[in-house]
């Protein structure tokens, strides 16, 4: 081979290059011209319960457009967010992998050293494949250093603040030259000084451009930024991925959306539902919305110690940070008039891990080789009725740790330390929390979705094969609880 390289000419290498790079791209833009691409639109929200939807049962505010988006889609209501906490979240539905399987932290810090890895490859590097115009607005939470920004992993553009809205300011952070310092700060406060909690700059694509960033005004602006992305490429396929900053604490609103709902949460809330509407009548205006994919969802459950700060999970048992159900399973309603039916809904296991192997089916596109946990739910989605869940089994990891199984609806816990809120916290501030053990726990999730009652005794064969299938999956993407390292786990590239 080397031989045959060392005799061929230089300039025929180089047009050989030549015609593959212009093929290459007019494969994509064929791919852009083909009107059968349907456009992508993720809205993932930040710690909304499964109960504050209205269509989901809530209660002292209004989702009107939520609730018409569930009337013209299907609403699902066994959709899980594949981690307790923000950034695993955020990981599986950006890979199709549990975040358990690489490693990644369950909620990443403005002085974390790790991000998602340049070897995954991303839902928007998938679509690329087929010349797909992406922009992420939000918040995105792997990796706030520049390799990990969005815009090094598929996405043409990026607004949005990198982690969480209670978080600081990495003082080594880059900011761009006309940056707007707010409440008296200066470049070399941030240098220096000890960072503010709840203050987090607000980046465009690699560079801060507002410090702190105003947070009442973010919904607004990330509603904005998104319809003109839509207004800009109504003639091409595209992708938009709209990690909203809310509802995690600390809860901000515009002014116009202030004291509408009886609670701050419902506030929040609703100016979220604005926002879904002004994003399906840009989709409408433009004449795209038939086929637009268009998938609501939030990365976990209520943060519960926030007590009136906090959403709620009715009736589902616990909230964010646990394996409960109330910690992972959510809201989600997808709406795609060419291929979802209308007014309908799907009752099986299905996560936002299933994103990126379901995009591929529905774009043609290919896979990494490496292992991905996600399923092709296209069928979920657009069949009349709905079929089983490919899911055999869902995992329900803390960290590292393997601490339920579910199969069907069956859900095994295994031993473990979990933590339940004593009293709640009142406008804002923390509530009291405490440990708790839970022993070896078998609930039938369709007879008990609140998860009250034990019945592994009753069980045995049950208990017996999810044990079998979590052996499984320990021996593929590891358990902490376990000692096992997982033979096809992999590691989040370091800062
Ligand atoms: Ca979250």
């Amino acid at each position: 081979m080397n031989r045959i390289r060392a005799r061929t000419p230089l300039f025929v290498i180089a047009l050989t290059w030549l015609l593959l790079v212009n093929l290459s791209a007019a494969a994509q833009r064929a791919a852009a011209d083909d009107d059968s691409l349907p456009n992508i639109v993720v809205i993932f929200t930040d710690d909304q319960g499964y109960a504050d939807v209205g269509c989901f049962g809530a209660e002292g505010y209004r989702t009107p457009h939520l609730d018409q988006m569930a009337k013209e889609g299907r609403r699902f209501t066994s959709f899980y967010s594949a981690a307790p906490a923000c950034s695993g979240s955020r990981v599986s539905l950006m890979t199709g992998s549990y975040y358990a399987r690489l490693h990644f932290p369950l909620v990443l810090f403005p002085g974390s050293k790790v991000g998602l890895a340049a070897g995954e490859m991303t839902l928007a590097e998938l679509v690329k494949q087929k010349g797909y115009a992406t922009a992420c607005v939000g918040k995105w939470h792997l990796g706030h250093q520049e390799k990990f920004l969005p815009t090094q992993h598929g996405f043409d553009r990026y607004l949005g603040i990198p982690y969480s809205n209670d978080m600081t300011i990495d003082p080594k952070t880059r900011l761009a030259e006309g940056v707007v310092l707010r409440n008296g700060m200066t470049r070399h406060q941030i240098r220096w000084e000890k960072p503010r909690h709840d203050w987090v700059p607000l980046v465009r694509n690699n560079e801060v451009v507002e410090y702190p960033a105003n947070q009442a005004t973010l919904t607004r602006r990330y509603t904005e930024e998104a319809v003109r992305f839509i207004d800009e490429n109504a003639e091409r396929p595209f992708l938009l991925y709209l990690p909203h900053t809310m509802p995690h604490t600390p809860l901000f609103t515009a002014e116009e959306f202030t004291l509408g709902a009886e609670t701050r949460y419902g506030d929040v809330i609703e100016e979220i539902d604005w926002s879904v509407g002004q994003i399906l009548d840009a989709l409408k205006k433009n004449n795209i919305d038939e086929n637009t994919l268009v998938i609501f969802t939030t990365d976990n459950g209520p943060w519960l110690s926030f007590g009136n700060h906090a959403g709620k999970a009715t009736p589902l048992r616990e909230g964010k940070g646990t394996t409960f159900e109330g910690g992972m399973r959510v809201p989600c309603i997808m709406r795609w008039p060419a291929r979802i039916p209308a007014d309908s809904e799907c009752n099986v296991t299905a996560s936002t891990i299933d994103l990126v192997p379901t995009v591929a089916a529905i774009i043609d596109g290919q896979l990494p080789e490496h292992r991905l946990d996600g399923k092709n739910i296209l069928p979920l989605m657009t069949s009349a009725e709905p079929p089983e869940s490919p899911h055999e089994y869902f995992c329900y990891y803390k960290n590292r740790d393997l601490e339920a199984i579910r199969s069907g609806p069956w859900k095994l816990h295994f031993r473990h330390l979990y933590f339940t809120i004593v009293k709640p916290g009142h406008d804002g501030s923390h509530g009291v929390n405490k440990n708790k053990m839970i022993e070896l726990s078998l609930y039938n999730l369709e007879r008990d979705i609140g998860e009250t009652t034990n019945v592994a005794a009753e069980y045995p064969h049950v208990v017996a094969r999810l044990r079998g299938l979590a052996d499984r999956a320990r021996l593929d993407i590891g358990d902490n609880l376990t000692g096992h390292v997982g033979e096809n786990s992999r590691r989040p590239d370091p800062e």
